[in-house]
């Protein structure tokens, strides 16, 4: 049968299971999904529409594959606008597919840009076709990249007058994406220097969530009796309540992080970046890294034991030689009084801060009392760029897989906004939550009406400190302060007012009483379809989890 090649490049994403695309206007493909049955959400700009499209393949960690349209072609200013998005899911590995117009036959000589070229270096792929009967050719490799290997985003370029293929001849069966497994001699070894370690810990990264071996990583843990920390993106993926969880950053995490002989690496790069911790004495601990992608290889770190693979297959082939190395599991109560006390010690700094009673609110009471409403095992929590960021990720507990979404190599601020309703797309049972600031409110007003618009119910809570709280006095120099960070008081700018006109429900809060049953209207308004917007007026109060710095493995 005859289709035009945007019909069967719909066709084709159906067939994928792709349930929605995100866009803003325009791209020839609408049209074809229209007619195709398949929804669009129709967003506020670019950035946000990349972005709830990431935020969906992060969420279900790359189960469903999120999929966005731009504009471009002979006007690429959708594309254009649309580079920061993509980036951002580049440097965090998001599987995420773009959809742009590429410019037709003939017409490369009216455009100053080269879509394919700027996106390169941030791709995993840039297809450009350029011949219809080659749309299933060029879908099938972008679905084998976006659910094969290491996670990352994939541009498709697709001029609008291809003209028509003959789906008969060129037939379409969805990619199932191939996994890798380890290598067991590299097993052996890794098992055997885990067995010999008298400090080890386990440092848990994201690849743990895309191999969804979450439940493999519970296992492999109790069995050894090792103490888990995660990275900020994997946070979640190793239930924080856990006697053996020792978290993401602060005391708790650095004290084993100092402490460790041995390094047990799974699913994380080991790249210290700003959201990171290093490892401190590198050269003097034994680091065992187990990843899916030899990128990470001798990078920050000289590698000495590194397991190549799937870290589901992986997580399996380590506990089959564990037990056998073992004979079952081993206990350890001395370590877990060790992380009891030092979980105890980390908590006494913050916890008087959760049950403060001051005014303005202190920031953390809001985290404090938002863990009391949330329902543990069916909520989502996400934080945006600025202190939101690093005092949620301190105090937060995520108690299931994806209970929270850390994100951010490179941290943009507004992307919160999406991380809630890439989740709520995902996972409609959710109470879905994200935490932001005066900075990252600005960054996601414009998209705050198509979040009302297609009743996405949603919480925002802003924590309104006055301004941007970790740019405060001295950070750049006193020659700044205060035009560095410093916005308009409440009274003049309420940014619930804002949201409230576009169809949110909407408080502001200011006295630390009221905190628990605004949390419980919002939800409850989040429930009949309704996105909510809570404004916290809340002291500066710039102090989180610190991350540990330097050593001499790399900066
Ligand atoms: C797109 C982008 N530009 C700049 C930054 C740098 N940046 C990080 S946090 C921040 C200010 C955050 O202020 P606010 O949202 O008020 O949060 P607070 O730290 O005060 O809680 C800025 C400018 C960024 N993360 N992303
Ligand atoms: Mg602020």
């Amino acid at each position: 049968m005859k289709v035009k090649a945007v019909n069967g490049f719909a066709r084709i994403l159906k067939a994928e299971g792709i349930p929605w695309v995100s866009c803003y206007p325009t791209s020839p493909v609408n049209n074809a999904l229209g007619e195709e049955g398949v929804p669009i959400l129709m967003m506020g700009e670019e950035r946000f529409a990349v972005a709830v499209a990431d935020a969906f393949s992060r969420v279900t960690c790359g189960k469903q594959i999120g999929v966005c349209t731009v504009m471009a072609g002979l006007n690429a200013a959708g594309i254009q606008m649309a580079f920061g998005a993509v980036a951002q899911a580049w440097e965090d590995s998001s599987p995420v597919l773009v959809i742009a117009e590429g410019v037709g036959a003939g017409a490369t000589r009216h455009t100053h840009f080269d879509m394919a070229g700027a996106f390169k270096p941030i791709t995993k792929w840039v297809g450009e076709i350029d011949r219809a009967e080659l749309v299933p050719d060029y879908l099938r490799r972008a679905f084998t990249h976006l659910r094969s290997g290491r996670p990352g985003p994939v541009l498709l370029l697709i001029p609008r007058d291809l003209g028509e293929y003959d789906t008969d001849e060129h037939p379409y069966t969805p990619v199932k994406g191939w996994r890798t497994g380890p290598d067991p001699d590299d097993v052996t070894t890794a098992i055997a220097t885990l067995i010999a370690a008298k400090a080890p810990l386990l440092h848990v990264g994201e690849g743990v969530y895309y191999a969804d071996a979450t439940a493999e990583l519970l296992r492999f843990a109790e069995l050894a009796q090792i103490p888990v920390m995660t990275t900020l993106k994997a946070k979640g993926a190793f239930p924080e309540n856990h006697p053996l969880a020792v978290g993401v950053r602060g005391s708790l995490t650095e004290h084993f992080l100092r402490k460790c002989d041995v390094l047990f690496s799974i699913g994380s790069s080991l790249f210290p970046n700003r959201f990171s911790h290093a490892i401190p004495d590198a050269e003097a601990k034994t680091i065992v890294q187990c990843t899916v992608d030899l990128l990470d290889i001798n990078r920050s770190y000289e590698t000495r034991h590194a397991v190549i693979g799937d870290a589901k297959l992986t997580l399996q082939a380590l506990t089959e030689e564990f037990s056998k190395r073992t004979g079952g599991g081993r206990k350890n109560p001395a370590l877990l009084d060790e992380i009891r006390t030092a979980k105890e010690a980390f908590l006494a700094k913050f916890r008087p801060w959760m049950e403060s009673s001051e005014t303005p609110i202190n920031p953390y009471r809001v985290i404090g009392d938002l863990m009391k409403v949330l329902d543990p095992k069916a909520s989502f929590v996400t934080a945006d760029s600025g202190n939101t960021r690093d005092q949620t990720s301190t105090v937060y507990e995520a108690q299931i897989p994806r209970g929270h979404l850390g994100w951010g190599n490179v941290s943009t601020l507004g992307f919160s906004l999406a991380g809630a309703v890439g989740a709520k797309l995902a996972y409609p049972q959710r109470q879905c939550v994200h935490i932001t600031g005066d900075a990252g409110v600005c960054y996601m007003m414009g998209s705050f009406e198509a979040v009302a618009r297609y009743g996405i119910g949603i919480t925002t809570l802003h924590i309104n400190n006055g301004g941007y709280s970790g740019y405060g006095p001295g950070f750049w120099g006193g020659g700044h302060d205060p035009f560095t960070w410093k916005v308009s008081e409440h009274g003049s700018a309420c940014m619930a007012t804002m949201a409230r006109a576009v169809g949110f429900h909407a408080e502001d809060i200011s006295q630390p009483s009221e905190i628990i049953p605004a949390l419980r209207r919002a939800l409850d308004e989040n429930a009949k379809g309704r996105p909510a917007f809570l404004e916290f007026i809340c002291s500066h109060h710039p102090v989180h989890g610190g991350w540990v710095r330097g050593g001499s493995g790399g900066h």
